[in-house]
């Protein structure tokens, strides 16, 4: 597997010369300073492929060129979006970036509650709080048919979750929810946020799904053409959130997806964290069939709790089967290798990390601490090694 590390560019608080003290071989990165569904010039593609490649890694995966609202819906200026989003790709392209992340999510992209979830060794993690979410939406957001879908219990739950908040936690809370993840595309307030939910009123999952794969059939013989293999990011959490209907959380959703628009070129970005958020979601056997079509893999546990909540544990320990994983992912490029493809390696990129020993109090994007992450690409390169040299099949045979 080829050890990656998301660079949030020059504004990256965590400097690019640690992703390579890190270990990390390949940067993923996107041009975060034009995220408003404006073009990326080639010149400006070209200057973060150089700023890379000064610090001997290479650009292995663009995350993400943003999905505007019109494509999703496939109304209003939708046409043009899609022109420009085919620029961007093209511009890509011209710096060798061969793989493209990007998602479908309507309005939110990942959700949390919490960004500082204090855990026994003291350390902080991200997490998610259903119960918090439940009463954002029911109380304080106050959204139209927030009730839809809650038994009576969780929504007396809710409220007395809601009543037993301060000021200061509920103003904590809705910066998170909605003012913005650093990974996320948009930032609302209160208003905008209901506003933004309103335009897909009426959208049905059947809607969205539809709408994703008439833009693949747009977008898809030109990413062929420029050698771009497209990698949608699964939901996160895998479930509706405000109402909004999720097209990317389950194997039914995935099949769906892949089989919709069947080639190499529709690909999945496997992301173990929001995968695994759901139980139902069996990864090993997600992974084993979807394995031809996985471009790029996002290594992260959670642990689940009975409610719906999850907090994001280490990266070896938690509700998923992480090993189990890894290794179907390495049977995979082996299987790869073996039938000479010349992309065999799997880029992957430990996912989020904890605030650990100098990451806490210090300036970062949620989730994107030095430290945290160090710890989890060592854990996972650690895994990696140790599968292969017990079981030396999973070694590529080029290696
Ligand atoms: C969170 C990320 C997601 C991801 C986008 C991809 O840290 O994994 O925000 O970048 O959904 O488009």
């Amino acid at each position: 597997m080829k050890e990656t590390w998301r660079w949030f560019g020059p504004e990256d608080p965590v400097p690019l010369r640690y992703a390579s003290q890190a270990g990390a071989t390949g940067i993923v990165s996107a041009l975060h300073h034009l995220y408003r569904g404006e073009v990326w010039p080639v010149e400006e593609v070209l200057k973060r492929r150089d700023q890379i490649a000064a610090a001997g890694m290479d650009w292995s995966v663009v995350e993400s060129i943003p999905m505007p609202t019109s494509i999703k819906l496939r109304t209003g200026p939708f046409r043009s979006n899609i022109d420009t989003w085919i620029d961007s790709m093209a511009a890509i392209a011209k710096a060798g970036v061969k793989i493209l992340c990007y998602n479908f999510m309507p309005v939110v992209d990942w959700v949390r509650t919490d960004i500082a979830f204090r855990l026994p060794s003291t350390g902080y993690a991200v997490r998610f709080d259903a119960l918090d979410f439940a009463a954002y939406d029911l109380f304080i957001l106050q959204r139209r048919g927030a009730e839809d879908g809650l038994s009576q219990e969780r929504i007396a739950a809710a409220r007395r979750r809601f009543e037993s908040m301060t000021p200061e936690f509920i103003e904590r809370l809705e910066r998170t929810l909605i003012a913005g993840l650093s990974a996320s595309e948009s930032s609302y307030d209160r208003e905008s946020m209901r506003a933004a939910i309103a335009q897909f009123d009426g959208v049905t999952a059947e809607d969205l799904r539809g709408n994703l794969l008439s833009f693949l059939q747009d977008v898809g013989p030109v990413a062929q053409e420029l050698g771009i293999r497209l990698a949608i990011h699964p939901d996160d959490p895998p479930w509706p959130l405000y109402g909004l209907p999720r097209i990317v959380s389950t194997a039914e959703d995935l099949r769906r997806i892949l089989d919709g628009y069947n080639s190499p070129v529709n690909g999945l970005t496997f992301c173990a964290g929001s995968l695994g958020s759901r139980a139902d979601n069996d990864l090993v056997a997600m992974a084993r069939e979807f394995g031809p079509r996985i471009h790029f893999l996002h290594l992260r546990q959670v642990r689940r709790e009975d409610d719906g909540s999850f907090y994001e544990s280490e990266h070896l320990s938690g509700s998923s089967d992480m090993l189990g994983l890894i290794r179907t992912m390495l049977e995979e490029e082996c299987r790869r290798a073996r039938n000479g493809q010349l992309d065999w390696e799997i880029p992957m990129r430990p996912d989020h990390g904890h605030l650990l020993g100098d990451d806490i109090g210090k300036p970062g994007n949620a989730g994107y601490s030095f430290v945290g992450r160090l710890k989890g690409l060592a854990e996972l390169r650690g895994a990696i090694r140790g599968l292969q040299f017990a079981l030396p099949e999973l070694l590529p045979a080029e290696r």
